[in-house]
């Protein structure tokens, strides 16, 4: 039986003195020498007394001790839950709260902050830095480089994923062994990875992108990662040379093409660029073919599904499209009142069911049933038509949701914040073009009468509160906010009205 996850995605490596992660100083770390590390990382975590199926909650910068603590969580069967390094304490909080969290491990920087949090909720709290060090690996560096992984089957947990929710309340999305393993092939597969792929890998790790797709195929294809700790646009360009494929959000490819040393010599011999999380401007496809001769591949994806949809590696790589369901995965459209599928062509909400989906909400039963059918569909929120050829169309969002450099933000739990000070008697916050986030947060206040919100202090108190990608890039103060006959706020006037503010030169 052994372990599935471990065994596919790491075990088949053992003992290879193959590179595994390059970092951006030259320095190579072998798979042999990822895993021993891995193993270390697995017996402090036991030592500490955690069992499978526990939550560890992971809120740390990217390293390949950061990506170690996965393989790790894997071995001994506890669940990982890696959060965004943008999230405030009050933010993490909630995670820990609502996760249940075991173990906590943070930068030593924010260690104090949350001593009182993890105490209170019996967790355990340890550190790791950007550099390798803190608590964790100290313990580790005692250990033996060898453990017997857990014994797991494929219907077991392997991560929490938390996503926002409308209602401003994150949800944490359980997902299986089989859920991450199943897409981890099909992708190896559509995209042809090998082990002589040399991935460049940008992304942050605590999100679908960089985790289950980016280093889940490089793992399941025996490959290698240039292994960046951010999208620094310098580093990108001076190390594509040696890559072969790359994976990004929309910023990517803009900023690649907002500069002029980004031209086809040095892409090309790369084999593949893949863009999703957001959509990528067809435009944007255009000028990367000009410049480069590449065609972007454009996939679709969610937290709750890893990847649904993908453009092909041998045929029409349609832009503005995101390709075709993946082997194994249903797509249908279907009408966002009554559930019935629509005929082909229309537009209607997008639903899909398959081996990716996820296993529900944590501890949230009534939003798992209101998203998740008991036939297996899931209910994306996403609004789409497919064509006659097949290929899934994006054409909006049936939640209200903002995408802005690839990460989500609910408008919801923006207002929340925003409705809470002084001088506003309320909010609406909307998502507008922009051109290097491809959508960026605005913030519209109506004040208390007789008052003028103090925009200055409104700003620094959000920031206090929200993670920097959630804040309002510019306040507006209005009179009123447009309502229809229900008094419902109409947002669409706001977007429209609002819609050149970041994109006018
Ligand atoms: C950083 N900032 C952002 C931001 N990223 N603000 C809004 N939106 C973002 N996405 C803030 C910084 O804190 C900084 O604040 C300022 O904006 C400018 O920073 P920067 O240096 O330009 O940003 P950078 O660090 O370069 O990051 C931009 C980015 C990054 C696009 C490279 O956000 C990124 O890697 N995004 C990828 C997100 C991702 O992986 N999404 C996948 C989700 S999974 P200040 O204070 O300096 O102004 C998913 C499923 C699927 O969606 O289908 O894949
Ligand atoms: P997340 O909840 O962070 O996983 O974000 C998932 C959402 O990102 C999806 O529901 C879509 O709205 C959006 N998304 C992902 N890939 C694409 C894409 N290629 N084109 C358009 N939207 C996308």
């Amino acid at each position: 039986m052994g372990n599935p996850l471990y065994d596919r995605l790491f075990g088949i490596h053992a003992g290879k003195d193959t590179p595994f992660l390059q970092l951006p100083d030259g320095q190579t770390l072998t798979h042999a020498a990822f895993l021993d590390m891995a193993a270390r990382i697995a017996n402090a975590l036991t030592g500490y007394g955690l069992e499978p199926g526990d939550r560890v909650a992971v809120q740390v910068e990217k390293s390949p001790e950061a990506l170690a603590v996965y393989a790790a969580c894997a071995q001994t069967g506890l669940v990982f839950l890696p959060l965004n390094t943008g999230y405030t304490v009050g933010e993490l909080t909630y995670f820990i709260e609502n996760s249940g969290a075991s173990l906590v491990l943070c930068d030593p920087r924010i260690e104090a902050d949350l001593a009182p949090i993890a105490q209170a909720q019996n967790a355990r709290l340890e550190t790791l830095s950007s550099d390798g060090t803190g608590s964790l690996m100290r313990r580790a560096l005692g250990m033996l480089p060898a453990f017997e992984p857990v014994r797991r089957t494929e219907d077991d947990l392997a991560a929490f994923l938390y996503t926002s929710g409308t209602t401003g309340r994150s949800k944490g999305a359980m997902l299986s062994q089989a859920n991450l393993l199943s897409n981890a092939d099909t992708l190896v597969q559509e995209w042809r990875f090998t082990r002589a792929d040399v991935l460049l890998h940008a992304l942050p790790i605590f999100h679908t992108h960089g985790l289950f797709v980016a280093t889940n195929v490089a793992l399941a294809s025996g490959g290698s990662m240039i292994f960046l700790p951010k999208f620094d646009l310098d580093d990108v360009l001076r190390l594509m040379p040696q890559a072969t494929s790359m994976m990004g959000v929309p910023t990517f490819y803009t900023r690649l093409l907002a500069d002029d040393r980004f031209t086809g010599d040095l892409a090309q011999h790369m084999r593949l660029f893949i863009s999703g999380s957001a959509p990528l401007l067809a435009e944007t496809h255009e000028r990367f073919e000009a410049r480069t001769g590449h065609r972007i591949l454009e996939r679709y994806g969610m937290t709750e599904t890893n990847m649904n949809t993908s453009n092909p590696y041998d045929g029409e790589r349609r832009a503005g499209t995101v390709g075709f369901p993946l082997p194994d995965v249903e797509l249908k459209v279907t009408d966002p009142d009554t559930g019935d599928a629509l005929p082909q062509g229309e537009i209607g909400m997008i639903e899909v069911r398959g081996p990716n989906v996820f296993q529900g909400y944590w501890d949230m039963p009534e939003k798992t049933a209101a998203e998740l059918r008991e036939d297996g569909f899931f209910i994306t929120g996403d609004l789409g038509h497919v064509d006659a050829d097949g290929y899934v169309h994006i054409v909006g969002r049936g939640k209200d949701l903002i995408i802005s450099g690839g990460y989500n933000i609910y408008p919801k739990e923006v207002e929340l914040v925003l409705d809470d000070q002084p001088g506003v008697l309320e909010s609406a916050v909307i998502g507008v073009p922009h051109p290097d986030f491809g959508e960026t947060v605005l913030g519209i206040l109506v004040a208390e009468p007789g008052q003028t919100p103090d925009i200055a202090l409104i700003q620094a108190n959000v920031q206090k509160e929200l993670a920097r990608f959630k804040h309002p890039r510019k306040l507006i103060v209005l009179d009123e906010l447009p309502r229809n006959t229900m008094g419902k706020v109409q947002k669409n006037i706001l977007r429209d009205r609002y819609q050149d503010l970041f994109t006018q030169a």
